[in-house]
C-alpha cells in the first residue's frame, strides 16, 4: 500500500438478503444523500462511486441452516469481485447492506493484500456455521466461511460460497472489538482458536485506548499489515445508532467508535473499511434515522485522516 494514494473506492451494496428487515439495503443512498462523499472529499480523498446490483434468486430454498443461500453467496460474489478490484487501486469503503457481504469484503481485501489483518467491530461475533446458525441469517456467519470453518461440502448445492477462498483469513489476524451478544457456539470458537477478542467489558475495564492498543499488537506485531476495519454500526450503543436490525444495550459511545477509527488511521496501514446495517426503515423517528446515518459518517471520516486538532 502506498501512503501517498489517495484514490478512495465507495462501493455501495445494498443488500438486505443477510437477514430478515427490509431497509438496511436504502442505507448506501441515503448515507450519500447525507453527505458521505463530500465530506471523504474534504479530507483530501478522489472519490469514485458505484452501487451493485444484486439479482433476485428464485426458490431459494435454505441450505444447512442458512436462508437466502444463493441469493447471498452471489451477493457477496460480486462484493468480492468490485472491493478485490477496487483494493488493487486504492483505498475500499464497502457501505452496506447487511453485514453478509462481510464475506465478500473480507476475501475481495485479502485477495489483493494476502497479508491484511481484519478488526471486527461489533456487538456480535458473525462466526456462526452454516449448520451452527439459529437464525439461519447469514449476517451472523461472514467470517465462517474465509476462516474455513463452514464446513460446507465440496459438492454444495448450486456452488453456494464455493467462489470464496476458504483460510485464508488466519484466526491469529483476526481481532473483535465491541462484543456483548456473542452466542455460545461463537464463543466456543473465539476459546478454540485464541482469536483476539475485546469485549465491552474489557472496553470498561482497560478503556478504549489501550482495548485498540492491545488488539493492535495481537494482530499486527510490529505494524507491517495492511489493516481491513470492519465496522458494523451495532457496535456502537442503540443511543448512537438505533436504526439497525439488532441493536444491544451497552454499546460503545460515540467518542469510542470514532476512537477506534482514528487509532487503526493514524497506523498509516488501513487499507478498506466497511460499513454496516444502518437501516432506515428502523427507529421510532426520523432524527433516529438521522443520528444513526451520521454517527456512521463520523466513524468514516475518523478512519480517513479527520483529525480533532
Ligand atoms: B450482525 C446472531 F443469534 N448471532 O446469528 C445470529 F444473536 O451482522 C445475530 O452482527 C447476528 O448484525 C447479528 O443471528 C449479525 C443472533
Ligand atoms: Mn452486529
Ligand atoms: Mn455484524
Ligand atoms: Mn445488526
Amino acid at each position: 500500500q502506498n501512503k501517498d494514494n489517495k484514490e478512495l473506492y465507495i462501493v455501495g451494496a445494498p443488500f438486505a438478503g443477510g437477514q430478515g428487515k427490509q431497509g438496511v439495503d436504502e442505507a448506501p443512498k441515503l448515507l450519500l444523500r447525507e453527505g458521505l462523499e463530500t465530506e471523504i472529499q474534504n479530507l483530501g480523498w478522489n472519490t469514485h462511486v458505484s452501487h451493485l446490483e444484486f439479482e433476485e434468486v428464485k426458490n431459494d430454498t435454505p441450505i444447512s441452516n442458512m436462508k437466502n443461500p444463493r441469493f447471498v453467496s452471489k451477493a457477496a460474489e460480486k462484493v468480492y469481485d468490485s472491493v478485490k478490484a477496487a483494493a488493487e487501486k486504492g483505498f475500499v469503503l464497502t457501505v452496506g447492506g447487511d453485514h453478509s457481504i462481510g464475506a465478500g469484503t473480507v476475501a475481495g481485501v485479502l485477495a489483493a493484500h494476502p497479508e491484511a489483518v481484519v478488526l471486527w467491530i461489533d456487538a456480535h461475533a458473525d462466526i456462526n456455521t452454516p449448520a451452527a446458525t439459529q437464525s439461519g441469517n447469514i449476517h451472523g456467519c461472514p467470517l465462517s466461511f474465509p476462516t474455513g470453518i463452514d464446513e460446507l461440502p465440496e459438492d454444495v448445492e448450486d456452488g453456494v460460497f464455493k467462489w470464496l477462498p476458504r483460510k485464508s483469513l488466519d484466526f491469529s489476524r483476526l481481532a473483535y472489538i465491541g462484543l456483548r451478544d456473542a452466542d455460545e457456539f461463537e464463543k466456543s470458537v473465539i476459546r478454540k482458536y485464541n482469536i483476539a477478542a475485546y469485549s465491552m467489558h474489557d472496553v470498561d475495564k482497560y478503556g478504549i485506548a489501550r482495548v485498540v492498543e492491545m488488539a493492535l499488537r495481537r494482530v499486527n506485531p510490529g505494524n507491517t499489515r495492511p489493516i481491513h476495519l470492519s465496522f458494523d454500526v451495532d457496535a456502537l450503543d442503540p443511543f448512537f445508532a438505533p436504526s439497525t436490525g439488532t441493536p444491544v444495550r451497552g454499546g460503545l459511545t460515540w467518542r469510542e467508535g470514532c476512537y477506534i477509527c482514528e487509532a487503526v488511521a493514524e497506523t498509516g496501514n488501513l487499507v478498506a473499511m466497511d460499513l454496516v446495517e444502518c437501516n432506515p426503515h428502523l427507529g421510532e423517528h426520523d432524527e433516529h434515522i438521522k443520528s444513526t446515518l451520521h454517527s456512521g459518517i463520523a466513524l468514516v471520516k475518523s478512519a480517513l485522516g479527520q483529525t480533532l486538532l
